[in-house]
């Protein structure tokens, strides 16, 4: 849309049931902030809307496993989520959540509306129920054999080995995964959105006129659902946790979370306009806005067709004007997992990075994945910072910053008389400014993050060429003219960085002692007044040592190994001891001489050891899994000066030590040969 009169951005609202990590990031978050930013830079009038997405089914999975309500895990993981996203400078004009009494009236008024107007399928059908915790299953609750692909662990939507989306009555074997008993067929009532009707009658046609003006990724995506022709998709579901369906004699029926969600951009922009003195409807019902969904790739069938058609449907609202969802971010040349923990967890990167928030903005806006997956890696993060915003940004202001403080006593000195080279330069960093916009009003941030930086490599390219330094003796009037357009170009600078890297743009304007610019001043000769006095330079960026990236990428195995020896049963690692406090204990080669079970007790085995220093009695919970037959005579490791203890009125005399895996089975460890008793074990 050419010239809107307004932007309405959202960003997909993260669902809050754990933490953000920089796939999530750079998929919709950073692309939508760098947007908006360069939006209100320009003065425009935009509304960015995001907030916790509190309802489906993974929620009250987790809510499950924890044995704590839903309520409590979305109000630990908002509040979590929300501090991220401000800690990383992206800066919503709301954080709303789905779980608000205001959604929620918004919800259920939005489908009574469709309701009324006869929109809906109303189907019964057979769905899986379980029999035992008498409910119907969502499609997550049913796992089961992969018809595609064999895997044994595919949920009822989607098999996670092979990627195919499934229906739970696809699956073979299924089991529920709330009993683990074999559900049963029942039948429900439900309500369908009609989408194949809707692809016939408009909805080809709208996807159609957005062939050049979407990405081409998203535009694929959404003619290839369109060729496999829409079904008619059910928008409720049998659960206790979500919006009511608002229509009597539904109890236990909710709106499935796919269908309330996006209705919460609507809720959010609500909730935002009341505590603003604004009015939300001109933002969804005006044909002059331009609504932007930013996401990532898994959700743009709903956004694109689902969404599209709910609002439709309802008939007052606009559609989107571009969706720019983005690929998938790979971490280490790895897919990002949370199941295995191998990602990058912004609350752990801002507590330990808290002044390399913008470091991280630039790397991951440098390696957005727009067309196709890309790449985070931490080498290329301190490439990047060591690179590029030390060697090129950070120098080239540094040194303009410097000489204007060294020979004018840091004030802007005149601007005299431009050279034809000066005049190239400036109106250089004049296209750089349309070339910029250019790539930000078609969502290529890669390009403009590219071209951004383009404007430092310009001024230090200025600086290399006309040597003020070596000038100031011979010719001060050109020096002045050097530093002049130097100084303009770091103002410049921070105009046109501002997006992508926030907290440098504040830095350098405290630096140059000015206030935030419209973004139209941007690669102009005057933005910096004669006489203007500029502050004491600093540096803008550090150095970013290999040790610090490498400490990093071993975090990341570390935690990947941990998650895997957790799912294997491995106990974790005890703290380290000294060892002086490992040689106290006393630990010999003993013999089983006498073993008998403990009366009245399941474990305990009363046995009699020769230790080699004496005779004697102890206690072990070995019951269960020996019989005092077959041990007897058999080497042991005890540790003996273990203070002695009564158990079940035995006095027990050291430890025998056994080995124990992840099942619990217990092993002796015996001497691989036989050994004199007594020997010390060390
Ligand atoms: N919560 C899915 C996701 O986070 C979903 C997005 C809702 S946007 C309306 O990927
Ligand atoms: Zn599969």
């Amino acid at each position: 849309m050419k010239d809107p009169k307004r932007y309405l951005v959202t960003s997909a609202l993260p669902y809050a049931n754990g933490p953000l990590h920089i796939g999530h990031i750079a998929g919709a978050y950073l692309p939508a902030d760098i947007y908006v930013r360069y939006l209100r830079l320009k003065e425009k009038d935009v509304a960015f809307i995001c907030g916790s997405d509190e309802h489906g089914v993974p929620i009250t999975l987790r809510a499950r496993n924890e044995g704590v309500s839903p309520q409590k895990i979305v109000d630990k993981y908002h509040e979590i989520n929300k501090k991220a996203f401000k800690d990383l400078g992206i800066e919503f004009d709301i954080y709303h959540r789905t779980s608000d009494p205001l959604h929620h009236q918004t919800a259920s008024d939005f489908f009574l509306t469709l309701y009324e107007k006869g929109e809906f399928i109303e189907k019964e059908e057979e769905q899986y129920y379980d029999e035992k915790e008498q409910q119907f299953l969502a499609d997550r609750y049913i796992v089961g054999i992969c018809p595609k692909c064999n895997y044994d662990n595919a949920y009822g939507d989607q098999c996670e080995q092979c990627g195919t989306s499934l229906s739970p009555k696809e699956l073979i074997d299924p089991v529920s995964a709330l009993s683990g008993n074999k559900p049963q067929l029942k039948k429900t009532r439900h309500w369908y959105l009609p989408l194949d009707k809707y692809q016939e009658q408009w909805l080809e046609d709208w996807i159609d006129s957005h062939r050049d003006d979407w990405k081409a990724n998203v535009y694929g995506q959404c003619k290839s659902w369109l060729n496999q022709k829409l079904q008619p998709r059910a928008v409720t579901r049998d659960l206790e946790w979500g919006v009511p369906v608002p229509v009597k004699g539904t109890e236990g029926k909710v709106l499935y979370v796919w269908f309330d969600a996006p209705i919460g951009y609507i809720s959010a922009t609500k909730a935002w306009a009341d505590a603003h003195g604004k009015d939300w409807e001109k933002y969804w019902k005006d044909k002059d806005t331009s609504l932007v969904h930013f996401i990532g790739k898994d959700n743009i069938v709903f956004h694109c067709l689902i969404f599209p058609s709910m609002l439709n449907a309802h008939g007052e609202y606009i559609l989107s004007d571009n969706v720019p969802a983005n690929e998938f971010l790979n971490l280490e040349g790895d897919k990002l997992s949370t199941s295995r923990n191998w990602a990058v967890w912004v609350n752990e990167f801002v507590k330990e990075f808290p002044d390399k928030i913008d470091v991280l903005r630039y790397t991951l806006a440098a390696n957005f994945p727009e067309q196709k997956d890309n790449d985070f890696t931490w080498k290329d993060f301190q490439t990047r910072n060591n690179n590029e915003l030390v060697a090129v940004m950070g120098n080239f202001v540094n040194r303009a910053l410097v000489l204007t403080k060294k020979y004018f006593d840091g004030k802007v000195p005149e601007c005299s008389e431009l050279t034809d080279y000066d005049r190239d330069i400036l109106s250089r960093a004049a296209t750089i400014k349309e070339d910029l916009e250019n790539s930000i009003e078609n969502f290529k941030f890669r390009e403009a993050v590219k071209i951004a930086m383009d404007m430092a490599r310009l001024g230090n390219k200025y600086l290399a060429d006309t040597e003020p330094w070596s000038l100031y003796e011979r010719d001060i009037g050109r020096v002045q003219t050097i530093l002049n357009v130097s100084l303009q170009i770091t103002a410049s600078l921070s105009i046109i960085i501002e997006p992508f890297l926030p907290f440098t743009a504040e830095r350098l304007r405290n630096l140059l002692n000015i206030s935030k610019l419209n973004w139209e001043l941007a690669g102009k000769l005057d933005i910096l007044g004669v006489g203007h006095e500029i502050n004491k330079p600093k540096h803008l960026f550090q150095k970013i040592e290999d040790e610090t990236v490498e400490k990093q990428v071993e975090k990341l195995k570390e935690a990947r190994r941990k998650k895997e020896q957790e799912a294997q049963g491995i106990q974790p690692a005890k703290e380290n001891v000294g060892f002086e406090d490992f040689s106290k204990l006393d630990i010999r080669v003993g013999e089983i001489l006498e073993a008998e079970r403990v009366p009245k007790t399941k474990k305990l085995m009363k046995l009699a050891i020769d230790t080699g220093l004496d005779q004697r009695t102890v206690v072990a919970g070995i019951a269960e899994q020996f019989n005092p037959e077959d041990i007897k005579g058999k080497q042991v490791s005890i540790a003996v000066n273990l203070e002695p203890k009564k158990i079940k009125g035995i006095q027990s005399q050291g430890m025998i030590l056994m080995a124990e895996d992840s099942e619990g089975n217990l092993t002796f460890l015996s001497p691989g040969n036989e050994t004199q008793k007594g020997a010390v074990v060390k």
